[in-house]
């Protein structure tokens, strides 16, 4: 027969773990919350080997291609203001590939035939600061170099 300080401890153990599961449930919930009323809105589509923006507020398409020896971008990049809060609505063209800007926390698998929805802060930093955009889903040959910017505008 169960003494009463097993019965307790049980109870005790029950009791916490539904509270960490109740809280973490809340907090997963939360975390995928998308605001209210974003500043900016960016369609963003993985290519092999690069990726696309599109600006949905004025209509415009940008295909970021990354050049290794120079670490820079051409024909576009993700701009945004300091302190906007950017959506980015990801999908991926051909193969999975991901969406990672490591400096800020934002990561989105983007696979195609399905669009993910993410929405981050960008930092108050000053205009022309840029933040490292890497695809994180090996992708083929040149994923290494699936690369572009955030650039604070
Ligand atoms: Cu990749």
């Amino acid at each position: 027969m169960a003494s009463k300080y097993e019965i307790a401890w049980t109870l005790a153990t029950v009791v916490l773990l539904a509270g960490v599961a109740a809280y973490s449930t809340i907090l997963l919930y939360q975390l995928d919350a998308l605001p209210a009323d974003p500043t900016e809105y960016v369609d963003v589509t993985g290519h092999q080997w690069y990726w696309e923006f599109y600006y949905p507020a004025n209509g415009s398409y940008f295909n970021s291609s990354y050049d290794a020896t120079t670490n820079t971008v051409s024909g576009g990049a993700l701009w945004a203001a300091p302190g906007a809060v950017v959506q980015i609505n990801v999908t991926g063209a051909d193969v999975i590939h991901s969406f990672n800007i490591p400096a800020l926390g934002v990561r989105i698998d983007a696979i195609p035939g399905r669009m993910n929805y993410f929405a981050f802060t960008v930092p108050n930093a000053a205009p022309g600061t840029s933040y490292l955009i890497q695809c994180t889903e090996f992708c083929g040959e040149f994923h290494g170099t699936m690369r572009s910017f955030l650039e604070i505008t």
